[in-house]
């Protein structure tokens, strides 16, 4: 029999046991550690591999967060400080940005906006101490249709004070290649495609498997981490064969736990999602995405062992984190219009351009990762309150993300919204939300689409708190 600790260890499959060493140490695809325990902290060095996506193919060129797999999921504490040496192991620059954490400036890593890029062989440290519990994940912000297209996705998980009493934590990175038949890296993406709903992958993967399949405990209570870090998909998330429950969505506990039927995630987004398993063994739970052809399988989930039988109510609910709440009576509105955009041209940067321009914020398109990006959309007075009118004129879905800082969501002249807290908003085509922040966090702060074609086509922009 299983015990909950072997089952904990079990969950992340492809990420592996607590790493001991103390200092520099470097993770691997199974190694995976509490890493702010460590007070050196721990190396991230992005690297080229050849690994194995496809069955009998060896695909080449891909990029990890360490020698073999993919990048590790990085475990740390609420409140307690943490440390990473990006040391570059690159033919190109890069940076490594945090997403959805609320750290300072200087540690977000947005090229020439915060910090210089890294080139080969270069470091640079990012010390921080993560203010919110949850689901988040890192990536580079240089080059980032190449760097992330190509592996650089990892997840990154903040664990609670105190444990919310669950079995098994699964984290699941959920993300497409672009292959072909043999198993090689195709074009990163086709103009015609970036000028609508982005490109998608050839190969759908969760933790860099072809529906992989885990083990879970018979009758146990699971802690599903699902995270779209694909570069352009908007998954429709559901799961036959249980009953789960949406406890947290980017991070936030939601206003109430409900049922999960089907759910979208937009690149960027993340879901967790608390499941009673069957209390039969052998059962098979299965992880899907609705698409127009059917539901497609991510994962499988199988239960094994004696029945844990466990209640949902047994579990603690997730405490709120601490986003400061906006005064909406004396909040100011600003507009963020999202159009189309006709030029067709692109800036020659460092950190890689698609060659074209076909988006812009506020009517100004993104010139690139370049020493003079222009000046911010907004300016916003440190410690106001600021409702955001996301203005979405494409006929497109684009998923909006802020660096720094998390808003709530407040309206849209489209649906009933929840009032959730996050850092990435999915703007369906058409829509005008509201959504609104405390400006607590001063810095250059970038805004921009995830859908990583659009974000590098011009659907970029930053704003400044001062
Ligand atoms: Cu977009």
């Amino acid at each position: 029999m299983l015990t909950r600790r072997e089952f904990v260890a079990a969950g992340v499959v492809g990420a592996g046991a607590a790493a001991s060493g103390v200092g520099l140490a470097e993770l691997t695809a199974d190694r995976v550690a509490f890493a702010n325990e460590a007070s050196a902290g721990i190396l991230l060095k992005p690297q080229r591999l050849d690994h194995s996506l496809l069955p009998g193919t060896m695909t080449r060129g891909m990029m990890s967060y360490g020698v073999e797999g993919p990048a590790p999921v990085l475990r740390m504490k609420q409140d307690e400080p943490f440390a990473a040496e990006l040391l570059n192991g690159l033919e190109e620059a890069t940076t490594i940005h945090w997403h959805g954490l609320r750290i300072p400036n200087a540690v977000d890593g947005v090229p020439f906006l915060t910090q210089p890029y890294v080139y080969t062989n270069e470091s640079f440290r990012y010390h921080f101490t993560p203010p919110d519990a949850g689901t988040f994940w890192y990536h580079p912000h240089c080059n980032t249709l190449e760097q992330m297209g190509k592996g650089l996705t990892g997840l990154l998980i903040v664990a609670e004070p105190e444990d919310p009493g669950f079995d098994q934590d699964l984290p699941l990175n959920l993300r497409d290649f672009r292959l072909g038949d043999d198993g090689q890296f195709i074009r990163q993406f086709k103009p015609r495609n970036a000028a609508r709903g982005g490109t998608l992958g050839t190969v759908m993967t969760t933790n860099w498997q072809v529906e992989p399949r885990y083990v879970v405990p018979t009758g146990g209570l699971l802690r599903l981490r699902l995270a779209a870090t694909d570069v352009t998909r908007i998954y429709r998330i559901k799961i036959d064969g249980a009953d789960a429950q949406v406890i947290a969505l980017d991070a936030n506990p939601v206003p109430r736990p409900f049922p999960l039927t089907v759910y979208p995630l937009g690149a960027g987004q993340r879901m967790d999602l608390a499941i009673r398993l069957p209390n039969r063994e052998g059962q098979v739970l299965r992880v899907e995405t609705e698409s127009g052809a059917g539901p497609r399988l991510l994962a499988e989930l199988v239960t094994l062992g004696v029945d844990f039988n466990r209640s949902l109510k047994e579990l603690r609910p997730l405490p709120p984190n601490p986003v400061p709440e906006p005064d909406l009576a004396n909040a100011t509105t600003i507009p963020f219009t999202f159009s189309w955009s006709a030029e067709k041209s692109g800036v020659e940067s460092i950190c890689g351009t698609l060659g074209y321009t076909f988006w812009a914020i506020n009517r100004v398109p993104w010139p690139g990762d370049v020493p003079d990006p222009g000046g911010p959309l907004a300016v916003l007075k440190q410690g106001q309150s600021y409702i955001f009118r996301l203005i979405n004129e494409t006929p497109n879905s684009h998923p909006i993300h802020l660096h720094g800082m998390s808003f709530k969501l407040l309206r849209s002249n489209q649906r009933k919204l929840m009032p959730l807290v996050t850092d990435t908003a999915l703007l369906l085509p058409q829509e005008q939300m509201e959504v609104a922040l405390v400006a607590d966090n001063p810095g250059d702060w970038v805004f921009h689409c995830h859908v990583i074609e659009h974000q590098k086509s011009g659907l970029t922009g930053y704003v400044k708190v001062v």
